[in-house]
């Protein structure tokens, strides 16, 4: 443990703070949770419960050939479901939309009376260093277990320094 160099223990730490803070940052929300994209989701209640920060990614799971995802240009084409004004348009069953600035987007599925059934999505994304609400963190696949290890982390870090200053 000595012989540890002080520059070593300082770039892993701060290799390990970059990778925790990229981790907080960039979080990927499942639309819908774990219903999905689908008619019986209640997407105002999800969107509701989630903080869309730039940076993170929207992803949209489904059965392709059953539904699709089009992006739509605005709130009027939103409310009365106008497919054809469609910005983008996607088909995989697993598509990502990254979230690249702050603003409103809005999202419906390109099936033939799926959005007037409710099958529609508006999300108004913030700048990314704005406070992040708890329930966002819920949404994440990743972050959940960040602050107990990068705590546990400061613990060994605390204990290691003394010794490596003793090396010099
Ligand atoms: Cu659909």
């Amino acid at each position: 443990m000595a012989t540890v160099s002080k520059n070593t223990l300082l770039l892993v730490l701060l290799l390990y703070v970059s990778w925790i803070t990229e981790e907080a940052l960039a979080a990927q929300h499942v639309v819908g949770g774990s219903q999905g994209w689908d008619e019986s989701t209640d997407f105002n209640a999800w969107a509701s419960g989630q903080t869309f920060k730039v940076g993170d990614q929207l992803v949209f799971k489904y059965t392709s050939g059953l539904h699709s995802v089009v992006e739509l240009a605005n709130e009027k084409a939103y409310k009365n479901c106008n497919i054809g004004s469609a910005l983008d348009s996607m088909n995989s069953g697993s598509d990502v939309v990254k979230l690249n600035k702050p603003g409103t987007r809005y999202f419906a599925c390109g099936t033939l009376g799926h959005c007037n059934q409710g099958m529609k999505l508006k999300i108004k994304t913030v700048a990314g260093n704005a406070p992040s609400s708890p329930a966002s963190s819920s949404s994440s696949t990743s972050d959940a277990s960040a602050p107990p290890s990068f705590a546990s982390f400061v613990l060994v870090a605390a204990f290691l320094v003394p010794f490596s200053f003793h090396a010099f």
